[in-house]
């Protein structure tokens, strides 16, 4: 799917608005989340617009795969060596927000467990 005009994140990806951007490549985009949860608090998205984790699994542009890879290369950078948190919120009761799929890369302190 290409860009869709009134995504938040479609407008990150052409740079039409500004992110923190800490990695980027042929498919993905990673940059700091404007309200951090942890320390580390990090979105990795695909440069093409999918509306969630379910959406860009069947698409053929690089897929989960890039997104789980740019967050590793990010969290090495950022010295998250004791462990991290990756999270795909996925629909309304997922807690999603925002509907262009964004892998959140959390760290930097211990992760609670059930989450809320
Ligand atoms: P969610 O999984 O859809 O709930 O996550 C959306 C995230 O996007 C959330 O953590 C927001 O803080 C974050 N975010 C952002 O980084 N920049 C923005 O301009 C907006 C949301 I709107």
């Amino acid at each position: 799917m290409t860009a869709v005009s009134d995504c938040l994140f479609c407008k990150i990806v052409a740079e039409e608005i500004p992110a923190d951007v800490v990695a980027a490549d042929e498919h993905t985009v990673a940059f700091r989340d404007i309200s951090p949860q942890a320390p580390t608090h990090v979105l990795v998205i695909p440069r093409e617009h999918h509306v969630d984790a379910a959406s860009l699994a069947s698409s053929t542009d690089g897929g989960v795969d890039a997104l789980v890879r740019t967050a590793k290369r990010v969290a090495e950078a950022e010295g998250l060596g004791n462990g991290y948190r990756l999270v795909f919120n996925t629909g309304q009761d997922g807690g999603q927000t925002v509907f262009h799929v964004h892998l959140h890369l959390l760290g930097g302190r211990p992760m609670a467990w059930p989450p809320g």
